[in-house]
């Protein structure tokens, strides 16, 4: 799917602002609230999470839908061409109204979709209604479970009964919703440019780029690759082919590179920038551009104050800052795909990407098994356990098409934390790696990322479907500490088990709860002292082993989440607070890091 821009033949109009807002009182639909102007509205930003917008709890944990409102009318000299309403996320439900009449729904938070409303505007104002919807449950992804699962890590499993409906997110951070990118309209002429896929090929200095145009209508199709200067480098005529550019400037971490593909089909223009490098697996090497690389970085969320989830294009752009100077080259977009906007910022610096679908929750087994009041439910039972495979593969087939041609994209984490080790698991797990393999035109290795339940490579199913094992680990934290010898010896073994496979390990989680200023002589468990000696424990033992070619640190900054006696106003994990200022550990992950080189760091 096309990222939308303006173009000689694309008109882009951004509906952000003031919109008019009202929580469901259950009524909403009944009452027909899309129909007419809202009654007592309330103002919203879009986009942004609403929940810490307004004050009360009744507000922030609102269970169920909101409906947001506002005018749009098209210029008249737009209305011969094709007009698009694109919204880049609604969390997690949308049904969308134009002039009281559904015309579009979607399921899914994190990604985009859209409709054409050329025959449906009619002259003048037209009411835009957005309805979305929070509730996640056992057909959702991300899982909501049926009782509270932070209470569950706690030992206690299950609660008493809420006193009203509520999310129960079966995941550690905070059900943020609403309209959490930008509503987009876009045009296009009536023949048209659908969808770009170019897959790169290096040989020697020279590249070929195979590419695909997805067109509707009639009209000639034009290709040419340009590069920074303007200067064309290489055209080719008609929907498929390819392209060869001599003396090629590669996309590399840190040092990117992107050239301009203009494409031309009738009278449509549309321009992808474009970096060109190569992703695989060898061995125990994750290679990039042939070299192996090693992944210094950490997993993150889209979390800021007091936007929520909202885009923050600001804080986008100081964290890329930030993981520069402390050398890190990578992150995991923990735990859902992050905005179109985010995406093209790391291909224009250079950030290397693993790329996550919002599977996160497809786990029964945490919190002891919290769910269902700790009865042990299987994930995968058929009758009981999660419904979401279906919707797993939309998702899978969401994000690939919208992420496909980014060079910073270097892999597809197709879950977080899954139960990978339970019975079903592998008939769950397998038709999704195929579906992401058959789907990615540059064939980008696959993962997931694996929880640390006493899952071992006999038990995981990820040992056998994934290229790169993505370990998360907390020797030290919830498994030991205080003490970080033992954890330490545990860590060990573990690693000398994953070794038998033969393929790369990289560690995409640990961590340790620190409130920054909490500080001691003795190190104890919260203190930045302590944060950094798990740090050094770890790290000591990944330097140990070769085909641990990566690691990132949980999490990159604290971050909101559901309450519980293990959270402080959220999760403390950051080696940054929320608003960014450097915990101890955060300087020395940054002489750490920068001794550390991008490639080539184990021989
Ligand atoms: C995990 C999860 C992550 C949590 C983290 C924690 O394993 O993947 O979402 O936030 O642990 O801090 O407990």
């Amino acid at each position: 799917m096309l990222y939308p821009i303006l173009t000689e033949s694309r008109l882009l109009s951004d509906l952000s602002g003031v919109w008019d807002f009202k929580l469901d009182d259950g009524n909403g639909f009944a009452e027909e609230w899309y129909a007419t102007p809202l009654k007592d509205a309330m103002t919203m930003p879009v986009p942004a999470s609403y929940n810490d917008l307004k004050e009360g709890a009744d507000f922030r944990d609102h269970y169920g839908w909101v409906f947001y409102q506002r005018m749009i009318s098209m210029p008249a000299f737009a209305k011969s061409q094709r007009i698009m309403l694109r919204m880049a996320a609604v969390t997690h439900k949308a049904k969308i109204y134009l002039n009281g009449a559904l015309i579009c729904e979607h399921k899914g938070g994190f990604l985009p979709f859209e409709v054409e409303i050329t025959d449906k505007l009619q002259n003048g104002d037209n009411l835009l209604t957005i309805a979305v919807d929070n509730v996640i449950d056992y057909t959702t992804l991300p899982v909501g479970g049926k009782s509270d699962m932070m209470g569950g890590m706690m030992g206690f499993g299950g609660s008493t009964e809420p006193s009203k409906p509520q999310n129960n997110p079966n995941f550690d951070f905070f059900n943020y919703c609403g309209i959490t990118r930008p509503v987009k309209i876009y045009t296009t002429p009536k023949n048209y440019i659908a969808d770009i896929t170019v897959v790169p090929q290096v040989n020697g200095t020279d590249a070929s780029l195979t590419y695909c145009i997805d067109t509707v209508g009639e009209g000639s199709c034009l290709v040419e690759v340009f590069d920074r200067e303007g200067k064309k480098m290489a055209e080719a005529q008609g929907t498929e082919g390819t392209l060869e550019i001599k003396d090629v400037t590669l996309w590399q971490p840190l040092n990117a590179y992107l050239y301009d593909i203009k494409v031309t089909f009738g009278e449509d223009v549309y321009t992808l920038p474009y970096g060109v490098r190569t992703v695989r697996v060898e061995g125990t090497k994750f290679l990039i551009n042939e070299r192996p690389f090693y992944f210094k970085g950490y997993g993150k969320h889209e979390d800021t104050f007091p936007a929520g989830r909202g885009i923050n294009l600001p804080m986008n752009t100081k964290d890329i800052s930030i993981m520069k100077w402390q050398g890190a080259n990578s992150f995991r977009t923990s735990h859902y795909p992050y905005s179109e906007e985010m995406m093209r910022l790391c291909d224009e610096e250079g950030i290397v990407v693993i790329d996550e679908t919002t599977a996160v929750g497809v786990n029964l087994d945490f919190g002891g098994g919290a769910n269902f009041n700790g009865q042990k439910i299987h994930t995968f039972d058929k009758e009981h356990g999660v419904q979401t495979q279906e919707h797993h593969k939309d998702v899978i087939r969401d994000l690939i098409s919208r992420d496909k041609n980014h060079a910073c994209v270097v892999m597809w984490s197709i879950a977080n934390e899954p139960d990978s080790y339970s019975e079903g698991a592998y008939d769950y797990f397998a038709p999704l790696y195929e579906l992401a393999r058959s789907l990615d035109p540059q064939k980008r290795p696959c993962t997931l990322v694996s929880v640390q339940m006493g899952t071992t490579p006999e038990t995981d199913c990820s040992a056998k479907l994934s290229d790169v094992i993505c370990l998360n680990r907390y020797y030290g934290w919830y498994f030991g500490g205080p003490d970080l010898v033992g954890p330490e010896k545990s860590l060990r073994q573990e690693l000398d088990s994953w070794k038998t496979l033969g393929k790369p390990v990289i560690f995409t989680e640990y961590g340790a709860d620190t409130v920054m200023g909490l500080h001691d002589t003795t190190p104890v468990m919260y203190t930045e002292e302590y944060q950094v000696d798990y740090y050094k424990m770890n790290n000591a033992v990944f330097d140990d082993y070769d085909f641990v070619v990566g690691e990132q640190a949980w999490n990159f900054a604290d971050f909101a989440t559901s309450q519980s006696m293990l959270r402080v106003q959220g999760n403390k994990k950051g080696l940054f607070t929320r608003d960014r200022k450097p915990k101890m550990v955060a300087h020395y992950f940054k002489e750490r890091w920068h001794s550390i080189p991008d490639f080539d760091y184990k021989k």
